[in-house]
């Protein structure tokens, strides 16, 4: 058997972000010209229908930095269970079923079980939180999420004194998720957090964004959020939590470690063995920015890292 890479599939990536932007403006003169576009699916957001959220409150903790299209957030999407090409979650997704959807709990506290999701998302708790996002590939986006503090999630379910660390799963279903029918990661799609990491109040589980449902490209119904981190942290569509003594194993960490660690803090310091890590491009004007320690959230999260050295624990 074949198996593909992540390296066969990365360089890729990289040149698909010039031929993107080319695209974006190719579309948008035409727009302008008037022509009756046939408008490719990928360009027409799938929650464009998706009722509002009502009556959220902004959180303190928003950027005020301007936000990145709602358009460009939800049409250029790394989602591999759905294709490895940024277009393709948005075409592919299209159809994904994600009601009903349940959340098992598992392994140290003291309330495990099988949570259906309107018993995880408590509705009054739901807030809008603006954050800086910065994915390993060196782009960012300010995305305004809409979801709720995962630390206030966790605590309902009693996590013990053998609680160190959290495990997340994404559904492994390849039916509904064809791309899980390549053998381009280890399905499911998993990840984690060290337990202080993820009581952190700026972790959040999100449910929606740009004041609507989330976009099934963009991890519906339930994906997380961890903004000092790569953006592979972030799993999307997931099915379970556990609750564990040792560390996690993680889908990219097993891929490639040295590429992608378990922490995964954004480090300007610490390169990509392929690439830098000083700047980063912002997803839609594409200018290149200085990449900040912590993605900029040093001043919050940077104590939870004392003395461990980040250039190795990376
Ligand atoms: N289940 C799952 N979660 C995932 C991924 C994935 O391929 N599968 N890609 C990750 C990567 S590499 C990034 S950069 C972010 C992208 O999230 P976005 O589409 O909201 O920008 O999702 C992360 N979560
Ligand atoms: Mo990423």
């Amino acid at each position: 058997m074949l198996i593909k890479r992540p390296d066969d599939i990365r360089p890729s990536e990289i040149t698909t972000e010039g031929l993107y932007a080319q695209r974006r403006e190719f579309l948008r003169q035409a727009g302008l010209a008037g022509l009756a576009l046939a408008t490719p699916a990928l360009w027409l957001p799938s929650s464009s229908h998706a009722s509002r959220y009502s009556g959220l409150s902004r959180s303190p903790s928003s950027t005020d930095e301007e936000m990145t299209d709602y358009d460009d957030a939800s049409s250029y999407n790394n989602f591999y269970e759905f294709g490895t090409d940024k277009d393709e979650p948005a075409r592919k997704a299209i159809g994904f079923k994600t009601h009903p959807w349940s959340v098992t709990i598992e392994g140290e506290c003291g309330k495990p079980g099988r949570y259906n999701l309107e018993d995880i998302i408590q509705p009054h708790t739901l807030e809008e939180r603006i954050y800086r996002m910065r994915c390993v590939e060196a782009w960012s986006m300010v995305i305004p999420w809409v979801g709720f503090p995962l630390g206030d999630l966790l605590k309902r379910f009693e996590p013990n004194a053998k609680a160190k660390y959290v495990e997340f799963t994404t559904l492994h279903d390849p039916d509904r998720m064809p791309g899980q029918r390549q053998p381009v990661l280890n399905w499911p799609y998993r990840e984690g957090l060290r337990i202080d990491e993820a009581m952190h109040p700026l972790t959040i589980l999100a449910v929606g964004m740009y004041g609507r449902k989330l976009p099934n490209q963009n991890g519906a119904p339930l994906r997380l959020v961890v903004p000092w981190k790569y953006g592979f942290k972030g799993i999307k569509s997931i099915v379970s939590i556990r609750f564990q003594e040792e560390q996690p194993y993680t889908s990219w960490n097993e891929a490639s470690w040295r590429e992608y660690g378990f922490y995964a803090n954004v480090n300007p310091e610490v390169n990509h063995p392929r690439w830098s890590q000083k700047k980063e491009r912002r997803i839609g004007d594409w200018t290149k920015r200085k990449t900040l320690p912590f993605n900029g959230y040093a001043e919050q999260v940077a104590h939870l890292y004392r003395g461990m050295d980040l250039s190795k624990e990376y």
